[in-house]
This record gives structure tokens, C-alpha cells and sequence, in this order.
């Protein structure tokens, strides 16, 4: 699998939002249901379909059910790049398909302080989720080859950076410069291990076992 590169970069990209390495609290986790055969288990950057059912900790009120409301059909989302709340990027790591957790969520890794919608400020949350489908995340081969703007098998420090900058705007962050920099420092001290200055194929898509 080609999520090597996710497995550093986001953490630095969390390191990177938030400015500091502040210890946060646990989601908790419950397995519901686990299915008998799993040949492949979710990580970051991985595509997820899911059905949810969420609830409110206080008083066990359902604020929403992908199987209820909307068109009732399951959602996909790109699991550890912040697409939905903090608590699913933490508590849907290592999940089969067919498997089912429910999650208890701190405000803080959900919609803290503010809260949104029917859910109100520092509310702890409890989903449901039934993990229906995984698919390969963008960062595959392709992506590797994207990012290789000059087609020589390895990526340079401002080929990454470049890569950075158009992930920061696809999903919808302002680029910094002074962050990207940060960040591909962080990228190369993990992935570049023969520390020739380049990221080659073979790094990219080596798995890493820090996570
Ligand atoms: C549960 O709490 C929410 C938010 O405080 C409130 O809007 C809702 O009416 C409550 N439901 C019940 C059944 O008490
Ligand atoms: C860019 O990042 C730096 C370093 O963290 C920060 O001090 C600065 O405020 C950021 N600039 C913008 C425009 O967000
Ligand atoms: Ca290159
Ligand atoms: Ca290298």
C-alpha cells in the first residue's frame, strides 16, 4: 500500500494547524460488531463508506442517521486529513469493512465550544458506525507520480512543498509558506532515509511502522 507518505504527513499536518503538541483526550472506542474476515484494515488517507447514527452523550438524543435522513444513503469520506471531526479521524484507525464501533467523542475532538447545529456547545458525542466499504485513498502510485513534476523517480524538497501548497488549497486551507517549509522538514527527516535530500519511489511507497 502507498500510505507510507500519509503516516508522516499527518501528523505533522496536525502538529502543523495546531502549533502545538498538547496532549488531547481519548476518543473511546467500543468494537459492535467484528466481521470474520478482514484482509484489510483502514489507515490515513484511506477512502471510507460509512452509515452513521450520532447521539448526544447528555441525554442519548439522535441529532443525526445517515439511515434516516438525507438520502439515507451511506457517506464516503477520506479518513486522518481533517475532512470530518477529530474523533473519527482517531477513532476509525484500524477498522474492516463490515465492522461495526461505536465511538464516545470529547468535545474537544468534536464541535467543541461552539457546537453546530442541534448539537450544543462542549458536547460529548456518541456515534455509531458501520464501516462499509474501504477504497484506496489519493496517495497511491498516482499520487507519487503527480508530485514528481519532473519525472526523474524521486521528489525534491519544492516538488513536495508544491504538493503541499495544492493539497492546502483543495481543501479549502490557506497556503503559508513558513507551514509548508516546516512540514516538508518533518516529511524528509521520516521518509528520506538514505538522507540524500530526495524522497525516492522506493521510500514513498515503503510502509513505515511508526504508526
Ligand atoms: C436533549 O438535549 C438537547 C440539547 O440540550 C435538547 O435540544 C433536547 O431537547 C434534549 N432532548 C430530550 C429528550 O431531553
Ligand atoms: C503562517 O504560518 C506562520 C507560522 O506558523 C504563522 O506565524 C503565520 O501567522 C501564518 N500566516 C498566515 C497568513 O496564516
Ligand atoms: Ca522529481
Ligand atoms: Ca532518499
Amino acid at each position: 500500500m502507498m500510505l507510507g507518505f500519509w503516516l508522516c504527513l499527518i501528523p505533522a499536518l496536525l502538529f502543523c494547524l495546531h502549533g502545538a503538541k498538547l496532549p488531547e483526550p481519548e476518543v473511546k472506542s467500543e468494537v459492535l460488531y467484528k466481521p470474520f474476515l478482514c484482509h484489510r484494515k483502514t489507515k490515513y488517507g484511506d477512502m471510507l463508506l460509512v452509515h452513521y447514527d450520532g447521539f448526544l452523550e447528555s441525554n442519548g438524543t439522535m441529532f443525526h442517521s445517515s439511515r434516516q435522513e438525507g438520502d439515507k444513503h451511506p457517506v464516503w469520506f477520506t479518513l486522518g486529513i481533517r475532512e470530518v471531526i477529530k474523533g473519527w479521524d482517531k477513532g476509525l484507525q484500524n477498522m474492516c469493512a463490515g465492522e461495526k464501533r461505536k465511538l464516545t467523542i470529547p468535545p474537544s475532538l468534536a464541535y467543541g465550544k461552539e457546537g453546530k447545529g442541534k448539537i450544543p456547545p462542549e458536547s460529548t458525542l456518541i456515534f455509531e458506525i458501520e464501516l462499509i466499504e474501504i477504497r484506496n485513498g489519493p496517495r497511491s502510485h498516482e499520487s507519487f507520480q503527480e508530485m514528481d513534476l519532473n519525472d526523474d523517480w524521486k521528489l525534491s524538497k519544492s516538488e513536495v512543498k508544491e504538493y503541499l501548497r495544492k493539497e492546502f488549497e483543495r481543501h479549502g486551507y490557506p497556503p503559508n509558506d513558513t507551514h509548508h517549509e516546516a512540514m516538508v522538514e518533518d516529511i524528509f527527516k521520516q521518509e528520506d532515509d538514505d538522507k540524500d535530500g530526495y524522497i525516492s519511489a522506493r521510500e514513498f511507497t515503503y510502509q513505515h511502522d511508526e504508526l
